[in-house]
């Protein structure tokens, strides 16, 4: 079956409160075995609100530590199973757990979504490093609006309208996004050892945050090797590469919206209306008030 078809068999889910926090029931049916999951200290913990950037981010770790052992790991281990996605328990396919459990690389480059006060405790117990990365809301919010609408198991969008409400809201998967970029961001005050990144950083100069990156996880790496993993991991290479955009997921249907579909800051501007911008801001001014966080909705 072709990918779109296969996304065809599965069935859209509804959001449930878990915790304070909206989420599916295909991750807490496993919550026990993703809250007692055992991390190590040198796993390595990739966190973001949905569609900030963790591919990208995956992607530019697996290289840096991995792009040089084995050629086979690059040409025919997809992403999600380089990095699993710790409380993913979808149907038909393995868990993030059992996949992370199972990985015999040193570091564990494991992915969450989750929002901080859910990271499974072990994570803050063996002070792991975490890398944050974070996205303006607005470019967050189409991004993740044609994610759900393309992904076959996340909860019925509606339309851009009725969505960027619920975005507001805080009723979108994994609760608001404010909440998210926030929870960390003040997370980092204390734990020292969390590397808090921000997309239009990445697509102003990949080069540039990626020394930064090196200099948080202590890799000395060559300009030469630098400049060979920005080339690899700009958009368009991913999006050519089947191992890094997600064609070979069965749940998504990229006849709606392809997985790798813009990479770029600022295409809010080609889904918010002028009414939608100014209550958007006005609302936002208001969840945001009283943080040091900042965030460019273009560069
Ligand atoms: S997920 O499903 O939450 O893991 O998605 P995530 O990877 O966080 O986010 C997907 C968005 O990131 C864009 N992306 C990139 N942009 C620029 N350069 C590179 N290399 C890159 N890789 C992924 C991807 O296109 C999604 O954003 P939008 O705005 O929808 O294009």
């Amino acid at each position: 079956m072709e990918g779109s078809d296969k996304a065809l068999s599965y069935s859209r889910v509804e959001l449930i409160d878990f915790e304070g926090v909206p989420l599916v029931h295909f991750i807490t049916d496993s919550w026990e075995n993703i809250k007692n999951f055992q991390a190590r200290p040198d796993d390595i913990l990739i966190a973001t609100y949905p569609k900030a950037g963790t591919t990208w981010v995956s992607y530019i770790l697996d290289l840096l530590y991995f792009g040089n052992t084995s050629s086979e790991r690059q040409t025919s281990l997809p992403i999600y199973l380089r990095v699993p996605f710790l409380e993913a328990n979808i149907p038909k396919m393995p868990s993030g757990v059992e996949l992370a459990d199972k990985l015999s690389t040193t570091p564990r480059l494991i992915k969450t979504h989750l929002p901080v006060q859910l990271v499974p405790k072990s994570f803050w117990e063996q002070n792991c490093r975490v890398v944050y990365v974070a996205r303006n809301a607005k470019d967050n919010a189409v991004s993740y609006y044609h994610f759900d609408r393309m992904n076959m198991i996340a909860p019925e969008p509606g339309d851009w309208n009725t969505y960027l409400q619920r975005f507001m809201d805080g009723r979108t998967m994994y609760g608001p996004w404010y909440d998210h970029v926030r929870g960390y961001w003040e997370k980092k005050q204390t734990y020292t050892n969390l590397h808090y990144m921000f997309f239009e950083d990445m697509v102003e100069d990949t080069g540039r945050e990626v020394e930064h990156l090196c200099s948080f996880l202590g890799l000395s790496t060559s300009t030469e090797e630098r400049k060979r993993i920005t080339k690899g991991t700009h958009f368009d290479a991913m999006k050519q590469n089947n191992m890094t955009n997600y064609s070979t997921v069965p749940v998504m249907d990229f006849k709606i919206s392809p997985f790798m579909r813009k990479g770029k800051v600022g295409d809010w501007k080609n889904h918010f209306t002028v009414a939608q911008n100014e209550q958007f801001d006005k609302h936002y001014k208001q969840k945001m008030k009283s943080t040091t966080l900042q965030f460019r909705t273009q560069i």
